[in-house]
């Protein structure tokens, strides 16, 4: 049978050396490579021990070889993949002998591209193999997984069903009412398009969730100086990352470092201390510090205990309506500042009396810190979505069709043509979060930022 199609090849494991190494396949010619390499006969889903001959008929290596037949491999089509011992010689030879026996090197993502193209996953399961791959948290992991489920094209075929359901009562309804038997019920329709809209716009503001898992969430340390900002990054990180002296003023630039938190991960930052001097260099990295401020999504406001809060009592007022928690630092020593404060109680934000010198502390923080986010609902818990920036710009795209199409039916006398083609761009535009009708050049974008071999 001729070999109709281009099949193509990658390694799937990263260069250097390892235990093993995988080279994967696919395409129409499998069948006859493997034959040719190793003289027998392709079984669906049998691994077998082999040698690999090359061309010139040399063993380059005793390899595990699996065969999948087309379509029930990753890619839909057949599949051999070739797992060898992890040296970049052997990998690199059987590569090249797999070139010289006509196969062509893969482009990245053209394993999952193929797979989307053979309806194996739809658009939004193809985005979150690369998220899975890429996955710095356990919370980004899970919700890759759910992703690559099929979560989200689940839930928009159900919103899509509900749509095309209107347009069917629509249409005859109208009907109906052209031939004088009743007035289309507008009402209930604007109703179900209300729902809709929102259930899409719940959607995307999981988005929200995205940045939060994928580069992790800002918790920033701010007070004045000396307070032990440093001093409590270090004990967060469990290394003497920052520079600690008493002088105050001793940080200038900001640090921002990763940390695990259960399933999360947290940046981590530790900034200039903020205080009335009037140097230049002090204002330059007060503002900073104020920029860091900004950005994350967590506050921590360090505080000397054991001292009087005087003019740092002004850093307060400026924390009013974020979210945060207040580190009254320094518990080891005699304290001047109780958990009352009247400068706290404004801010409403809890209180925890901490010290950077007493080792447990750093645990504690942790820990509170796990039970802040997650009772400010900061991240998303495991069985959340979290759509990408492409999906959000789609779903919101959708949301306005039928926001418009709200407003038409709502009008004295409802233009019904209208309505429909408001529900008819809803529904496309949620079909392209799926990939139907994507152009070719969106998806050389999206899939040019998967790895090589995926
Ligand atoms: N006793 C005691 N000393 C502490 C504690 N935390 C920090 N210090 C000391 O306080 C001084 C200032 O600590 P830093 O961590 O540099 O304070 P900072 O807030 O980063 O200061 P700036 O960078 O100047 O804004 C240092 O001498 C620390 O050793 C603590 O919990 N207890
Ligand atoms: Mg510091």
């Amino acid at each position: 049978m001729a070999e109709v199609g281009r099949t193509f090849l990658a390694p799937s494991t990263p260069a250097g050396h390892s235990g093993i190494a995988t080279v994967r396949v696919s395409g129409p010619s499998c069948p006859r490579i493997y034959r040719e390499i190793f003289y027998s006969e392709p079984v669906h889903r049998l691994a077998s021990c082999r040698d690999y001959r090359d061309l010139s008929g040399e063993i380059v290596d005793r390899v595990l070889v699996t065969f999948f037949t087309g379509p029930k491999s990753f890619t839909g089509d057949d599949v051999l993949e070739i797992s060898c011992h992890g040296n970049p010689l052997i990998v690199e030879r059987i590569v090249t002998d797999l070139i010289d026996r006509g196969c062509l090197p893969a482009d990245p993502g053209e394993f999952t591209r193929r797979a989307f193209w053979n309806g194996k996953l739809d658009l939004s399961q193809a985005e979150a193999v690369a998220d899975l791959i890429h996955a710095r948290s356990w919370a980004a992991l899970r919700c890759a997984r759910r992703q690559l489920s099929g979560a989200l094209g689940h839930i928009l075929s159900g919103v899509r069903e509900d749509l095309l359901s209107i347009l069917a009562a629509m249409e005859s309804a109208i009907d109906f009412s052209d031939e004088g038997l009743s007035e289309p019920k507008w009402e209930e329709f604007r109703g179900t398009v209300l729902l809709l809209r929102k259930k899409i716009l719940s959607l995307a503001e999981t988005f929200r969730n995205r940045s939060a898992i994928e580069r992790g969430v800002g918790v920033v340390l701010v007070g004045a100086p000396n307070g032990g900002k440093s001093s409590l990054l270090n004990a967060l990180l469990g290394r003497e990352r920052a520079l600690v002296s008493p002088t105050a003023g001793t940080t200038r630039d900001f640090l921002e470092e990763p940390i695990r938190l259960g399933p999360w991960l947290i940046r981590i930052i530790d900034t200039a201390g903020i205080s009335e001097s009037a140097s230049e260099l002090d204002l330059l990295s007060m503002e900073r510090s104020r920029e860091k401020l900004t950005e994350a999504e967590l506050i921590f406001w360090v505080v000397d205990g054991s001292q009087k809060l005087g003019n740092a009592e002004k850093i307060g007022k400026d924390l009013t309506g974020r979210t945060g928690a207040i580190l009254l630092n320094k518990r080891d020593l005699p304290q001047k500042i109780t958990q009352s404060h009247s400068a706290f109680r404004a801010l409403g934000w809890p209180v925890w009396e901490v010290s950077a010198k007493i080792s447990e502390d750093s645990g504690r923080i942790r820990d509170l810190l796990q039970k802040l986010l997650e009772e400010k609902r900061i991240l998303p818990d495991g069985e959340d979505l979290a759509v990408n920036f492409r999906q959000m710009a789609l779903l919101r795209e959708a949301a306005e069709a039928l926001e418009r199409a709200e407003k038409l039916l709502r009008e004295n006398f409802v233009r019904a043509e209208c309505v429909t083609e408001e529900l008819n761009c809803a529904n496309k535009t949620l079909a392209a979060v799926v990939g139907e009708g994507v152009s070719e050049k969106v998806l050389d974008r999206i899939f040019s930022t998967f790895c090589i071999g995926k």
